[in-house]
């Protein structure tokens, strides 16, 4: 486990646009904390940068949409957002935001080093236009069909479902938000930046440097963007809200969004450095050799990968002077409730909202966020599964644990921690596993495995409850009263650790265990030790660290986001399911899909769901087993042709062998529908 001489960590900038949800938690902040919680509590140099992300066409559609100014917006929701923050424990050392005069002048800083490097391509190129609001049209101005995955509302610069980047033209069907219309074509000039000319650069760097670093889902991400070709990208847009082009005869022109969005996180630690008397040079720029040990490491969600992992990194080489980032262990998407969140559906847990409806249980919304990140790939929230984790392991667990301790040792030993005295193998043991905690907690989380970390802690509060039930102090209070002196002493320890490893996980946690054992916040190298807490030393009362969770505050969350789903104009919450990994094409070219034609169709003994088939698919005639009777009777099934996937492994069913899958779409209230050719077509034609 290296350690750098210093460390920055950023966490990608929230577009001041609205309020954060706990998808934005689940992404790149609870991670990035919890990291820097950890790094601190070593005592490692650490800056950990964010803040708002003020410019681009998400904060101009917003204005637009609340019949206000970017500048009335960004005001707004910075405050909020930033409130949040501070509320969940996100402890940056600042958090900034790009409207800052500080952030313009880095960013057109950036801007003139890489023109005068002449690293710019200038370009007159086609741009979409809207001819009604006479306005161009780029990024989040245009929506259209993903070229990859279909996605029918991508951005022209990015598509947030399966997280490509995209060029307003390669949009299919490109729509203009503004009036709906199909936009014109008209010539304008902008900067580009030929990521096709670092490419040899890229696949260096980051193909064959990254390959083991990275985490598969940011790799892959990566290597096939590349793989696919890099592209010159525009960094210069025609818009009137931003940070202006810094050139003669610019006027009207504004850097991208991302280009000066990641440039934020140098401007903001610019700031910090001002605020606090420090350098920030050593944390951005490359040092003389001896010097040059500074960790970079971006915390993102998804769809920021090519921003942060390639264009943000070209920026930088390009410069010449920067360091680069050592690691992005960017998070997949958290669903909810089975759809994925959306601010403009408001199918959302707003972090202000559950402020208000649970007022100081930030710690158990980190808790079960921290359970369920979406480390590798989208993983889902619900309201059941917070109540459950927080009933069964935060308070029947860690809390019972803790609050055990306490109490016996109120009962058996004056409040004070208590003399220990003669070791028996039990205890031996249970001091040995203690000494292995934070060794396996910290490798997890050097590791960026912050599910795999909280687990590991959790399983200390664990081996305390099963000392304490093992060794049964309570039964020998009369016959043995400095054996079970013995006992609470160990038991206290590992409550003193759990609060010292707990602290990035648990931070308010933390510091009510050290509220209640009368002690400081203690560093990360005691943990583990099992003589923390010196005999004689008196405790405090003893307190609930959390609360169970009631049905009916559960029903009361699932009424509300029920209610939202209506408002929708959806009669179930249940929308459309989130989509799966994204495979390589050659995966999909392994399934034989053809059309086929029902022969014969019956019921299955004992079965109310199964209708059992006779298909003829062109290549043979063959049984198939379907699990549509509710939707379908035998009778009507006769005749219709149907998508047949002939090549799956046969399947013994209801003893009979079903020789291929009968393909239905499932609609969100269940309904299955038969997947059929729009006219007659051929037994065996291949569909592909
Ligand atoms: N503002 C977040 C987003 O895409 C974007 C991140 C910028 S980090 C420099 O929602
Ligand atoms: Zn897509």
């Amino acid at each position: 486990m290296k350690n750098y001489k210093r460390y920055t960590v950023t966490a990608a900038l929230p577009y001041a646009n609205g309020p954060l949800h706990i998808g934005h938690l689940a992404g790149a902040y609870i991670p990035s904390d919890i990291y820097v919680r950890y790094l601190r509590s070593q005592g490692r140099d650490v800056v950990f940068v964010c803040g708002s992300d003020e410019h681009g066409v998400a904060i101009t559609l917003r204005a637009k949409k609340d019949g206000t100014t970017p500048k009335e917006i960004i005001d707004k929701y910075h405050k909020k957002i930033k409130n949040s923050f501070e509320e969940f424990g996100i402890s940056f050392d600042i958090y900034h935001r790009t409207s800052a005069q500080i952030h313009h002048e880095t960013s057109q800083e950036f801007f003139n080093i890489l023109y005068e490097k002449g690293e710019f391509v200038e370009k007159e190129s086609d741009q979409f236009y809207d001819e009604e609001y006479d306005q161009y049209l780029a990024d989040r101005y245009i929506i259209g069909t993903c070229p990859n995955c279909a996605f029918d509302s991508a951005y022209g610069d990015q598509c947030e479902k399966c997280g490509s980047s995209l060029n307003p033209t390669d949009l299919i069907n490109p729509r203009s938000v503004l009036s709906g219309k199909e936009p014109l074509i008209r010539t304008t000039k902008h900067w580009y930046l030929p990521l096709d000319k670092y490419q040899p650069w890229l696949e260096e760097w980051l193909i064959r440097g990254k390959k083991n670093d990275w985490k598969s889902n940011v790799y892959g991400q990566c290597s096939s963007w590349i793989k696919a070709g890099l592209q010159p990208r525009a960094m210069t847009r025609d818009l009137d809200w931003g940070v202006d082009v810094p050139l003669p005869g610019a006027e009207g022109k504004k850097l991208y969004v991302w280009l000066d969005a990641p440039i934020g996180y140098i401007s903001a630690t610019k700031q910090w450095a001002i605020e606090n008397g420090k350098d920030w040079k050593p944390y951005w720029k490359k040092q003389p050799k001896s010097e040059n040990d500074s960790r970079l490491i971006h915390f993102i969600g998804k769809d920021n990968i090519v921003f942060h992992c390639i264009i943000f990194p070209t920026i930088l080489n390009a410069t010449g002077e920067y360091i680069l980032p050592d690691n992005v262990p960017a998070n997949e998407f958290l669903n909810l409730e089975g759809d994925k969140l959306s601010t403009s559906r408001n199918w959302a847990v707003w972090l202000h909202e559950y402020l208000e409806e649970f007022p100081n249980k930030q710690d158990e919304l980190r808790y079960v966020l921290c359970s369920i990140l979406p480390e590798t790939k989208d993983s889902e929230f619900t309201w059941k599964d917070y109540q459950a984790r927080v009933n069964n392991e935060l308070v029947a667990i860690f809390g019972n644990y803790v609050n055990r301790a306490i109490v016996l040792t109120h009962k058996f030993c004056n409040g004070k921690v208590p003399i220990k005295s003669e070791l028996y193998e039990i205890d031996k043991e249970v001091i040995h596993v203690l000494n292995s905690f934070p060794e396996k907690i910290s490798s997890a989380l050097e590791e960026f495995k912050f599910r795999e970390a909280l687990g590991l802690y959790i399983d200390l509060a664990r081996t305390g409850n099963k000392y304490l039930a093992e060794t049964e102090p309570w039964k020998f209070i009369k016959t043995a009263p400095e054996r079970v002196d013995t006992i609470l002493n160990i038991a206290l320890q590992i409550v003193a650790n759990l609060s010292i490893l707990g602290e990035p996980f648990l931070p308010n946690s933390s510091k009510k265990i050290n509220a209640i054992l009368n002690c400081k916040q203690l560093k990360w190298s005691d943990s583990g030790s099992s003589e923390l807490l010196k005999a004689g030393h008196e405790i405090g009362e003893a307190e609930l660290l959390f609360e169970k969770v009631e049905d009916e505050v559960i029903e009361k969350q699932i009424q509300k986001l029920k209610s939202t789903a209506m408002e929708n104009g959806k009669e179930t919450a249940k929308s459309v399911a989130p989509q799966k990994e994204v495979i390589a094409f050659d995966d999909f070219m392994k399934m034989d899909m053809r059309i086929g034609t029902i022969l014969e169709a019956e019921a299955v003994p004992k079965s109310n769901k199964l209708l059992k088939f006779k298909v003829d698919t062109g290549i043979d005639q063959r049984t198939i087993l379907s699990g549509i009777a509710k939707h379908y009777t035998p009778e009507e099934m006769i005749g219709k042709q149907v998508t047949v996937l002939v090549n799956l492994a046969p399947r013994n069913i209801m003893g009979f062998e079903s020789q291929g899958m009968i393909l239905m779409a499932e609609n969100s209230d269940g309904a299955l529908k038969l997947l059929q050719p729009s006219d007659k077509a051929d037994d065996g034609a291949e569909i592909s």
